[in-house]
C-alpha cells in the first residue's frame, strides 16, 4: 500500500511539478540539435562557385530560436583548450614588463614555435600562443568617450573575419575578443571565412573548437578555393544577414565598447561607413599601443598612407570624440550597412588576393555620395607586421593589378599620375572592367576631380614636367621624438662565475665591435656600462649592447648605435633559481659567454639556471684607477 502510494506520488510529481522541466529539456535539446545542424552545415559547404549563394542559408530558418539567446555565451570554460597562460604563472595582460617575459624560450620546442611563427605569420607566435584569449587591454579611448551614450535600438551586426593560414592563437583571440567585448544583443553572428588555408588541420581544429567552446553565433565557412581577401569578404557578406556588416582582419583584438559607436554611426544614415581607430599590437612583443587620431589618404603610387589632421583640429575638445571625415580607409576594419554594401557594388570581384580594394571602396563611397569617417571612440587593435607572410598563387603582383583596375574605373584622367610613377604598370594586364564602369554609370557617381576638390583638397599633384615628381606634402613621422635616456645604474657588467667583465673588442666608438669577457679594470671606458630606464645597456654612454638574433648561426653580442626602440637592445634582469640573468625579450633568450678560438665572446641562449648565465652590474666607483679586481 505504502509502495503504491509512493508510486502515485511519483507519478503526480512527474505530471505536475516536472512538466515545465521536461518541456524545458525538450526545448533546449531541440535548440541544440538545430545548432549542431547549422554548424555542421557550415562545415560541409560544397565547393560552390562564389557567384552562387552558399547553401548555408537554407539551414537558417530556425536561427531565431538561439541567436537571441544571450545565455549561450561562455557555455564552457574555454581555458581547457589551448588557452595557455604565462609559463611563470603570471597573469599576463598588458603589463609591458610581464609581456616581455612571456616570450622566453624554455625548450627547443619553444624555439621551433617562435621560428615557425615568424616564418609563417611574421609575428611572435610564441607570445601569441601563451597570451590569454581574454587578455585585458588598456582602454585607449579619450576620456570623453566614457560619457557618450548610444541609443538603445542600435542595429545588429554580422562580424566577418576572413583568414588565410592564420595562426590559431591570433585568430581565436580575435573571435574571443569580439565575444567578450560586444553586448550579445548587438552581435547577430560572427562569420569566420577560411579562405582555403593550407595549414594542416587548421580548419578541422577550428571547427572542433567552435563546436565545443564557442557560442552558436559563430559560423565557420571555407571557400571552395583560395579567393583572396577581397572575394573572401564578399563570400562572407553573402552569408551574413544582420543589418550592419563589420569586417575585421583575423589578427585583431577589439577594445572596450568598440561596436556601439560604429553601429550608431551606421544607423544615422545607411550611407555612413564607419571605421574604428586602428591601434597597434606590436608583432614582436604583443604590446598594445594606442594610435593617434589621424585620417587616411593615399599617394600617387596608390598606396594608402596616414595623414595628420590640420593643426588646430583638436582645439575644441569635442573633436576628440566626433567622427573624423577621412578620404580613404586602411581597408581591414569597417562597419557598413549590408544593403548599402550590396547596392553600391560590394567590392570589385576582379581584384585578386591583396591590395587596392581599400582605395577602390573609399573612392567609390565618396564619389557615389556615401561617406567615410573614422570614429575615435571605437578602437580595435591590429597586429601590424613587417612583411606579408603569404604570396599570391602564381607570384603575381596583385597590388599593381588591383590598382590598375581601380585607377581605370575611378580616377579618370588622374591615372596619368600613377603611370608617371609606375610606367611599367602600363603593360600589365588588369582584366575586364566593363562591369565596374557600368556600376559607376548606374550609380551616377561624381568625378575624381570632384573627389579631390571636396574630399581630399590637401592632396598635392606631382609635377608632370619633372621626371622625378616633387615630394608630396611632408608629414611628421608619428614616432615620438626619443627622450633622453635616464641612467639608473653604472659600473662593470660582471660575469659572476668567472669574475670577468664585459668589454668591447674594439674602441668604444666602433659600431659592430664584438663584446667579450676580460679582466675587470677600474676606470676603463671599454668596460663602463650604464643601464637606462629603457632597459638599454650603453657602453660609456655611447653605443648599445645589441644582439642579432639568428636561429641558424651564433648570434654575437656587439655594440650598435642605440635606436631606442627596444628589440635587440632591450635587456631585462631576470632571476631563475637565484641566477640573475640578462634576458632579451626580442629573442626570448639570455646573455651567456661562449668560447671561440681562445676568446670568450657573448651570445644568447635559452635561459637556464646554469651559473654561467649569471651577471650583475657592479659599481666600480670606489676602485682606484687601473686596479685589477676579481
Ligand atoms: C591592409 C588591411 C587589409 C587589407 C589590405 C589591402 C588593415 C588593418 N588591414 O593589410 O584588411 O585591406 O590592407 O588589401 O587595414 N586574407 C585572406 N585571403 C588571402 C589573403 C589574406 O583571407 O588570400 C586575410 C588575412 O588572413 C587577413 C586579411 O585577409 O585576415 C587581411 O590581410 P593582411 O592582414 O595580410 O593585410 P594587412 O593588414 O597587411
Ligand atoms: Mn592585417
Amino acid at each position: 500500500m505504502r509502495e503504491k502510494l509512493s508510486i502515485m506520488r511519483w507519478k503526480s510529481f512527474l505530471c505536475f511539478k516536472s512538466l515545465p522541466l521536461i518541456v524545458g529539456i525538450f526545448f533546449v535539446g531541440t535548440v541544440y540539435v538545430i545548432n549542431v545542424y547549422v554548424i555542421h552545415y557550415s562545415l560541409q559547404l560544397s565547393p560552390d562557385s562564389i557567384s552562387s549563394r552558399p547553401r548555408l542559408i537554407s539551414g537558417r530558418k530556425h536561427e531565431s530560436l538561439y541567436l537571441d539567446k544571450d545565455s549561450t555565451y561562455g557555455r564552457r570554460d574555454s581555458h581547457q583548450y589551448n588557452d595557455i597562460k604565462d609559463p611563470d604563472g603570471l597573469d599576463i595582460f598588458y603589463d609591458t614588463f610581464k609581456l616581455q617575459l612571456l616570450g622566453i624560450i624554455k625548450t627547443p620546442e619553444d624555439q621551433r614555435i617562435r621560428d615557425e611563427g615568424y616564418r609563417e605569420h611574421a609575428f611572435n607566435e610564441l607570445i601569441s600562443s601563451r597570451l590569454s584569449f581574454h587578455r585585458k587591454l588598456p582602454d585607449s579611448r579619450h576620456k570623453l568617450c566614457e560619457s557618450v551614450t548610444y541609443q538603445s535600438d542600435l542595429p545588429q551586426a554580422s562580424v566577418i573575419i576572413c583568414f588565410y593560414n592564420e595562426a590559431w592563437s591570433a585568430l581565436l583571440r580575435t573571435v574571443h575578443s569580439v565575444i567578450d567585448k560586444t553586448p550579445p544583443r548587438l552581435l547577430y553572428e560572427i562569420i569566420v571565412v577560411d579562405d582555403y588555408s593550407q595549414n594542416e588541420n587548421l580548419h578541422e581544429k577550428i571547427a572542433e573548437y567552435i563546436w565545443n567552446i564557442l557560442p552558436h553565433k559563430i559560423k565557420l565557412v571555407r571557400t571552395p578555393q583560395r579567393l583572396g581577401l577581397i572575394r573572401a569578404r564578399m563570400y562572407g557578406a553573402r552569408i551574413a544577414t544582420a543589418e550592419v556588416l563589420v569586417f575585421l582582419d583575423s589578427h585583431c583584438e577589439v577594445n572596450v565598447k568598440w561596436l556601439e559607436p560604429l553601429l550608431a554611426r551606421a544607423a544615422e544614415n545607411r550611407r555612413n561607413v564607419a571605421i574604428p581607430v586602428i591601434d597597434i599590437i606590436n608583432s614582436d612583443s604583443f604590446e598594445y599601443e594606442a594610435s593617434p587620431l589621424v585620417k587616411g589618404g593615399f599617394n600617387w603610387g596608390l598606396h594608402f598612407r596616414w595623414d595628420h589632421l590640420p593643426s588646430g583640429y583638436f582645439n575644441e575638445k569635442e573633436a576628440m570624440i566626433l567622427p573624423i571625415e577621412t578620404p580613404t580607409m586602411a581597408g581591414g576594419l569597417f562597419a557598413i550597412n549590408r544593403q548599402y554594401f550590396f547596392e553600391m557594388g560590394q567590392y570589385d570581384s576582379g581584384m585578386d588576393i591583396w591590395g587596392g580594394e581599400n582605395l577602390e571602396i573609399s573612392f567609390r563611397i565618396w564619389q557615389c555620395r556615401g561617406r567615410l569617417d573614422i570614429i575615435p571612440c571605437s578602437r580595435v587593435g591590429h597586429i601590424f607586421r613587417k612583411r606579408r607572410p603569404y604570396g599570391s598563387p602564381n607570384g603575381e603582383d596583385t597590388m599593381t593589378k588591383n590598382s590598375l583596375r581601380l585607377a581605370h574605373v575611378w580616377m579618370d584622367d588622374y591615372i596619368k599620375y600613377y603611370f608617371q610613377l609606375k610606367p611599367q604598370a602600363r603593360n600589365i594586364n588588369y582584366g575586364n572592367i566593363t562591369d565596374r564602369l557600368e556600376l559607376r554609370k548606374k550609380l551616377n557617381c561624381n568625378s575624381f576631380e570632384w573627389y579631390l576638390k571636396y574630399i581630399y583638397p590637401e592632396q598635392t599633384l606631382p609635377d608632370m614636367d619633372n621626371k622625378s615628381p616633387k615630394p608630396l606634402k611632408k608629414y611628421k613621422k608619428s614616432q615620438p621624438a626619443r627622450n633622453k635616456a635616464t641612467y639608473i645604474n653604472t659600473g662593470w657588467l660582471k660575469h659572476k662565475s668567472s669574475g670577468l667583465c664585459v668589454q668591447t673588442e674594439g674602441d668604444i666608438y666602433v659600431k659592430k665591435s664584438l663584446l667579450l669577457l676580460a679582466d675587470c679594470i677600474a676606470g676603463n671606458q671599454t668596460q663602463e656600462w650604464s643601464e637606462t630606464n629603457d632597459h638599454e645597456f650603453q657602453l660609456s654612454k655611447l653605443l648599445c649592447l645589441d644582439v642579432e638574433s639568428s636561429s641558424v648561426s651564433n648570434s654575437y653580442a656587439r655594440l650598435m648605435k642605440c635606436h631606442g626602440s627596444g628589440g635587440s637592445q632591450s635587456w631585462i634582469w631576470r632571476s631563475q633559481n637565484k641566477v640573475s640573468q640578462l634576458y632579451n625579450p626580442a629573442s626570448g633568450k639570455c646573455l651567456v659567454p661562449f668560447h671561440d678560438a681562445g676568446t670568450t665572446y657573448l651570445t644568447i641562449a635559452i635561459c637556464t639556471d646554469n651559473p654561467e648565465m649569471s651577471f650583475k652590474l657592479q659599481s666600480n666607483d670606489k676602485i682606484p684607477h687601473g686596479q685589477l679586481t676579481m
